[in-house]
């Protein structure tokens, strides 16, 4: 026996009268003097994570307050699963009942059979809505950021780490922003390689940015060509993470800005089976700063090329890039306004590396 600790269960049942299961195991849990659950989220209905071929889950969120040390509070809930018909399974089977512990108050559990916070919190939206409708203020003790933060960079999906494929990092942002810096940093921390957008071989584009709008299908063409072939499922090595200092599907975006109407219709068509054998990223890092400020930058490193950007480009790419990732849907978006990361400091880039890993495995 401890003192009083708040904590929260994920709880889920994908097997019988769902609801009534999971309000039963919340019953038995609380009917000891050592578990007192005191606010339970709405429950709600998901399809199955993990590709697999199963009912429906009823999933939710419930606080309690209890004063059991986290190993024993865990051997309760596996008793409970058990006493409620859970079957013994392969991982991730249907099962009647599912209680994991999410946090055990701010405290940090790395032990065999026990990892706390669950691993799992901020891959999961229906996870992060239950504890933010529980607890609004709630902070992750180990990413150090609040709940809700996590919660917006789903855009209300649910991922899974999945180590049998590329970790792709994708670097994201206008130009100027400081994706390449970035990108460098991270691979640098992460040992990992860092695959850079191919902007000064591209013979194209310093024409198109003086001007010659005629070979702007060309410039567009040779990054489509240069990025499938970065990206390619083949290219990336599964279970280990490769930074880009871009994201592939920004290539629309430029499309649409720089290409005539019959140019496009021509790309568009070239573009569908490109986008179908790239490596979908793992992770988007979308930096985000003013279209003044980038174009600051702009004048500062003076491409020479490049000088020709106007405001007003920038402001259009700044709301292309907004409206692309307000309905990004592949896989969690993690913004980072410019802001934060001036000096790079130490403390910067550990609070960053932290937030990427959440994301990501790292063989
Ligand atoms: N374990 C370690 N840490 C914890 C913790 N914090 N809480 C160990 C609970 N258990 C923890 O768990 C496997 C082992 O993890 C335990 O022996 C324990 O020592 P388990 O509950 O027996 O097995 P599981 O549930 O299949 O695995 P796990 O890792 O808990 O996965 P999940 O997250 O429960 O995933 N789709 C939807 N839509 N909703 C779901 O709830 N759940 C799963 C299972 C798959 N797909 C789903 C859902
Ligand atoms: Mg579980």
């Amino acid at each position: 026996m401890t003192e009083w600790v708040t904590a929260y269960i994920g709880l889920g049942s994908n097997l019988g009268d769902r609801e009534g299961t999971i309000r039963a195991a919340l019953q038995m849990l609380g009917g000891n003097g050592s578990i007192e659950v005191t606010r339970v989220s709405d429950l709600v209905e998901t399809t199955p994570l993990g590709q697999m071929a199963q009912p429906n889950y009823l999933n939710g969120v419930a606080e309690i307050r209890t004063r059991l040390e986290a190993q024993e509070l865990l051997r309760r809930f596996k008793a409970t699963e058990a006493a409620l018909g859970r079957q013994p399974h392969a991982r991730w089977a249907s099962r009647t009942i599912d209680l994991d512990l999410l946090l055990y108050g701010d405290r940090v559990v790395q032990e065999t059979g026990l990892v706390v916070p669950h691993p799992d919190v901020p891959l999961r939206s229906f996870v992060l809505e239950g504890l933010c409708q529980l607890n609004p203020g709630l902070i992750h003790p180990v990413l150090r950021e609040p709940m809700s933060e996590l919660l917006q960079r789903l855009n209300g999906g649910n991922f899974v780490v999945n180590p049998e494929t590329p970790q792709l990092i994708s670097v994201a942002g206008v130009i100027g922003v400081g994706k390449t810096t970035l990108a460098k940093k991270l691979g640098e921390v992460l040992r990992a390689p860092v695959l850079f957008e191919p902007y000064d071989t591209n013979p194209f584009l310093p024409e198109v940015y003086a001007g010659k709008t005629e070979l702007a299908l060309d410039s567009q063409l040779y990054f489509l060509v240069y990025r499938s072939q970065q990206l390619g499922k083949e290219a990336l090595p599964s279970g280990r993470a490769t930074v880009t200092d871009y994201v592939f599907d920004q290539e629309m975006i430029y499309a649409r800005r720089l290409l005539n109407p019959t140019q496009l219709t021509l790309y568009e068509s070239i573009y569908q089976p490109f986008s179908g054998i790239v490596t979908t990223p793992t992770l988007v890092i979308w930096l985000q700063d003013s279209p003044a400020n980038c174009l600051e930058r702009i004048r500062r490193r003076s491409r020479p090329y490049e000088q020709a950007v106007a405001l007003a480009f920038l402001e259009a790419l700044d709301g292309d890039y907004r409206r692309m990732f307000d309905g990004w849907k592949a896989c969690p978006v993690l913004r980072v306004p410019a802001a934060r990361l001036t000096g790079y400091t130490e403390a910067v880039v550990e609070h960053l590396v932290l937030q990427v890993k959440a994301y990501i495995t790292c063989r």
